[in-house]
């Protein structure tokens, strides 16, 4: 077999690495080590995500050039990653040259064969500051919900992806200021052209089941054409184009390749081996970007003719202390500031995020559990058995006894390492990694039921016996669990005379040799409770001080009471043209009767609402959609974007007031 590439999601050089970061990044590095364990000859790439439009709001606001700020958060992540013994091979920037030169390459070569056409579309575009407004320059409306949404994305809302265009009402996110719809011409990847293909290749892609099934699910349903090209100075140039770049999603996993590229210069390949003569790619990635990766680029390398992915392998997301994940409400925990520098093992943590769930669900993190998983399950099964053989060994021999490993004990470990490496072949590390802590609590029944500190008063050749058997299961362990705890096992198994490169499944059959031992240090420390009650309450702390903040957006009863609510009928609806969501409504409201433009053509015909009777909010700003005046909202209710209509439960005067 020749070379094969494993490569993680790019982390957007744009914030500190967080708990969540580490989800992907982590079981990828133990499938790594687990591979070269097994021989085979694996590249692992990864790097920084240095374009789109948050990086530069977010130099923008903190007075830095785009570099600067991507320079700062690249240096943070590799820094991080090496005390965490993610060692990747090569860590690079979708702003390198070569990125830029792969980037505009692959689209040029996607225009060739007719996957990308230009198309006139209304875009935001800022008078004030007289430029389009790209993603997240650009606030307003979410076409689908009605809530506040980003240019790129209804985040507070129905969560879809928006393309360029579609927001509703306007407004530049630097001043504030309305904006308007102006034409532009912009380029669009024909992702349509794919649904064929698509649909074999995820019939083929190997990796987690949760990655494949949403995929095919999304295929089946739709493939909505890709605006690739973005009003922006920072990114990759769009080909032929200076004033635009291509969208980030398309140069972000070119990086995959161009970091290939990058390392095999150094390291004496030819990337082409990798990414044009179909060698077995893996991609890790975490669960939320699973339709770019199996959908969006798989059909960008088809089309521009380089080679397909093999397996992709996703992870569940992250929660904090059971809620779900979130800077801005304080659950997070950052792995440099939380848990490095208050001095916690790195191993701890990577046992914690291969051990706690399966790598497809979501896994919680907690001091606690963190605090109680380590101390009995780490430390009080594998560490003590490991300490209690090397010391018990030191202690009365001095030195690894010689005669033969019992064949029973050879068998077992031989079924331990082939259930453990069939499970990580599956991505199961959980149970791969329960599998290995098997033999870690069979070791430590072994030696309590030999009592061995017994044995060595009568007959010192009998306890040689089943020491020499317990330290190849010391071997063992400090092999398997190598991947998961790299930094603790390189100690074990120097201990026992076995160099680095003899950290291979190979060994796992070769009989522990003899030789003089020193006394051990031992190989896995208890967390103290105080510790963890501390970083627990830093923790509390910082989600309570954020929910003050959080607390400034509640609104009083007053506020409440300025909400003019009444009750209507409806008494006309009317399709407005030209659009396919917005109905004309003339409500009557008591005594007055108003024009409301409503989004709920996608789901009543306009007849069926005359004489529904509705809830109006009547003093919100009045509003011009595609042109029509509205003056006031129908409040209703949305279920994934569709509005579903409130009545009251029965027939009242029309103005009565709602509160
Ligand atoms: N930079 C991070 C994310 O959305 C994004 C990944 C790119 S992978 C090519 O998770
Ligand atoms: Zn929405």
């Amino acid at each position: 077999m020749g070379k094969e590439l494993v490569t993680c999601g790019l982390p957007y050089a744009n914030g500190p690495c967080h708990i969540g970061h580490l989800r992907t990044y982590v079981p990828a590095d133990v499938y790594v080590r687990f591979l070269r364990m097994m021989g085979r000859d694996v590249v692992f790439v990864c790097g920084s995500d240095t374009h789109g439009t948050p990086i530069v709001i977010n130099a923008e606001e903190r007075g830095l050039s785009p570099e600067e700020l991507v320079d700062i958060y690249h240096r943070h992540f590799q820094d991080v990653f090496r005390k965490l013994r993610i060692d990747f091979d090569y860590y690079g920037s979708t702003d390198s040259e070569t990125n830029h030169r792969r980037t505009r390459e692959i689209v040029k070569e996607l225009i060739k064969n007719g996957y990308v056409y230009s198309k006139k579309i209304k875009l935001a575009y800022c008078p004030k500051c007289e430029r389009f407004l790209p993603d997240r320059y650009v606030e307003g409306v979410c076409p689908y919900c009605g809530m506040e949404a980003r240019g790129d994305e209804c985040d507070q809302g129905c969560g879809r992806h928006l393309e360029p265009g579609e927001i509703l009402e306007p407004r530049c996110k630097i001043d504030g200021s309305k904006a308007e719809y102006r034409e532009q011409e912009h380029y669009f990847f024909r992702l349509s052209a794919f649904k064929d293909f698509l649909m074999d290749f995820l019939e083929h892609l190997e990796g987690t089941e949760n990655a494949i099934n949403y995929s095919k699910e999304w295929v089946r349903k739709e493939l909505k054409d890709w605006c690739i090209s973005r009003n922006l100075e920072w990114g990759v140039k769009f080909p032929g184009k200076d004033d635009m770049v291509v969208y980030v999603w398309v140069d972000a996993p070119i990086g995959y390749i161009s970091f290939t590229e990058e390392y095999g210069k150094i390291a004496g390949f030819d990337w082409k081996e990798i990414w044009k003569d179909n060698a077995r790619i893996t991609h890790f990635i975490g669960l939320d970007i699973v339709y770019h990766h199996c959908i969006f680029w798989p059909a960008m390398l088809k089309g521009a003719g380089y080679s397909l992915p093999s397996a992709v392998v996703a992870s569940g997301m992250v929660k904090i202390q059971d809620k779900t994940f979130s800077k801005s409400r304080g659950y997070v925990v950052w792995v440099e500031d939380d848990y490095l520098e208050e001095g916690f093992h790195p191993d701890h943590l990577r046992y914690y995020l291969i051990n706690y769930t399966s790598h497809q669900k979501d896994l919680n993190f907690s001091w606690k559990v963190f605090g109680e998983r380590i101390n009995r399950e780490l430390v009080n099964t594998l560490g003590n058995f490991l300490y209690r053989v090397m010391h018990f060994t030191w202690k009365n021999f001095g030195e690894i006894p010689e005669g033969r490993v019992s064949p029973e004990i050879m068998e077992k470990v031989e079924r331990v390492r082939k259930k453990a490496v069939d499970l990580i072949m599956d991505y199961e590390f959980k149970e791969a990694c329960d599998t290995i802590m098997d033999l870690a609590s069979f070791g430590n029944t072994y030696f309590q039921s030999k009592k061995p500190w017994e044995l060595i008063k009568r007959d010192r050749n009998s306890c040689a016996k089943v020491i020499k058997n317990c330290l190849q299961i010391v071997k063992a362990l400090a092999i398997l669990m190598y991947p998961v705890l790299p930094s603790s096992m390189e100690k074990v198994a120097e201990w026992i005379g076995l160099s680095p490169e003899r950290i291979n499944l190979d060994e796992l059959s070769v009989e522990v040799e003899g030789g003089v031992v020193e006394r051990p240090t031992l190989p896995l420390e208890k967390i103290d409770d105080e510790r963890i009650e501390m970083a627990e309450k830093r923790l509390l702390r910082r989600i309570e001080s954020m929910s003050v903040e959080e607390e400034s957006r509640l609104i009083s009863p007053e506020d409440f009471g300025k909400l003019e609510i009444k009750i209507g009928r409806i008494v006309t609806a009317e399709r407005i043209k030209g659009s396919n969501k917005l109905l004309r409504l003339e409500i009557d409201v008591g005594g007055e009767k108003r024009q409301i433009v409503a989004g709920f053509a996608g789901k009543y015909r306009p007849e069926s609402l005359v004489g529904k009777q509705v809830p109006v909010l009547l003093n919100i700003k009045p509003a011009k959609l595609m042109g029509v005046e509205s003056r006031g909202m129908v409040l209703a209710v949305d279920v994934d974007g569709k509005p579903i209509i409130l009545s009251p439960e029965e027939e009242v005067p029309e103005g009565s007031i709602v509160r």
